[in-house]
């Protein structure tokens, strides 16, 4: 009986003594995730660790799944390296029960097909720009306006995410259409591109301009002379080089890596508007989520806000080097100063009133609300 009860003490010592040891492990892998796991894809460092290496003590809460995450990007562009830094960081905190699987451009049609999937709930997840929505829902188009947000993008940044209007008002707008919108961020600024040379709302007389499928984009070009002809951009390029538009609006690092500045002579830096995008879940799918499972989904957005504002910058810094040194495509590269500026402002000013008054569909009190949120961050 003795040897009995001694044996018996050692084994549950080493039992102690190893759940102890299991415990300090857990404890690291979810607190030290800050360092020492590098992504192949970006070469940047990311708090995450590759595909599948969660802890096995995060598995077991959670349930296996898979999920699909569809971007309007294609692999090494912002919106597709979101969606592969998204799926990594839920594989990791989910013990690799949770497998994301982020799907570029293409894969599943055109960007208007890519919204209504996921309405559908075809896929759950989805980067989203509000431009291919804004027949659906009107109050997106406030993200067409010229000259309303910042020009300052960590400005422009700490709107989208801290701004009620945005994140609670136009949130509950979309949900009505299946869509929620559980981040907002910038792509970079917006610039324009064609062969004319854009320098005052003068040069837009007579061009095409291509532009998403939001109506009240037709407003913001027309204040300015020009006409518009919705399209996806995968039909830009050639549009471009057969002259069937004259002209495109789209942050720098997309100008350079869908190549638009191979057919067009100049690019404008305008900072008339930002390019808006959302990480978006289906409603009904995100509302029927776990409780532990939607607190991972939560963070994780939250955390990325950060992460996607370097990539937006690097990516645009690293485009604009890429135009300048391409010598077989030469691009002239036109930077408005305050005066032209404010010539655009002024021609686009009048478009914010008709847009919070006359646009149909549209809730005022988000408009005068946002625009009290960007004075505020602007220190107005
Ligand atoms: O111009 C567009 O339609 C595309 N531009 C960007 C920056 N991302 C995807 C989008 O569809």
């Amino acid at each position: 009986m003795v040897i009995l009860n001694k044996k018996y003490l050692i084994m549950l010592l080493s039992i102690l003594t190893l759940s102890f040891l299991l415990v300090a492990c857990g404890g690291d892998s979810e607190e030290g995730t800050d360092e020492g796991n590098t992504e192949e894809d970006t070469g940047e460092e990311t708090d995450t660790g590759s595909e599948g290496e969660g802890s096995e003590e995060a598995a077991g809460e959670f349930e296996e799944d898979e999920w699909q995450f569809v971007t309007e990007e294609t692999q090494g562009e912002v919106q597709y390296e979101y969606a592969a830094e998204f799926a990594n960081r839920i594989s990791e905190k989910t013990g690799g029960a949770i497998t994301v699987d982020a799907l570029e451009y293409g894969s599943l049609g055109s960007s208007v097909d890519q919204a209504q999937l996921l309405q559908q709930g075809g896929v759950q997840l989805a980067v989203m720009s509000p431009g291919f929505t804004g027949g659906q829902v009107s109050d997106g188009q406030i993200f067409s306006l010229h000259y309303f947000f910042p020009s300052d993008q960590e400005q422009v940044q700490e709107v989208l995410t801290n701004s009620e209007a945005l994140n609670q008002d136009l949130r509950a707008k979309y949900e009505e259409h299946s869509i929620s919108p559980l981040s907002y961020w910038t792509e970079g600024a917006m610039a324009w591109t064609s062969n004319v040379g854009i320098e005052s709302p003068s040069d837009w007389e007579g061009l095409n301009m291509r532009v998403q499928e939001s109506p009240l984009m037709r407003e913001s070009y027309d204040a300015y002379g020009a006409t518009v002809q919705a399209l996806d951009w995968g039909e830009l390029y050639t549009a471009l080089d057969r002259e069937t538009v004259d002209a495109q609006e789209n942050p720098i690092f997309f100008i350079e890596s869908a190549s638009f500045h191979e057919v067009q002579d100049t690019v404008t830096i305008s900072n008339h508007n930002n390019y808006v995008a959302m990480t978006t879940a289906n409603t009904e799918w995100y509302n029927g989520l776990d409780e532990n499972v939607k607190a991972v989904v939560d963070e994780t957005v939250t955390e990325m806000q950060d992460w996607v504002f370097d990539e937006q910058k690097s990516q645009n810094q690293a485009g604009l080097e890429a135009i300048e040194a391409d010598t077989e495509n030469e691009t002239e590269i036109i930077e408005l100063n305050e005066d032209q500026i404010a010539e655009f402002r002024e021609a686009a000013e009048p478009v914010h009133q008709y847009y919070r008054d006359e646009v149909e569909g549209i809730d005022p009190e988000i408009f005068d609300k946002l625009q009290e949120e960007i004075a505020e961050v602007m220190g107005e």
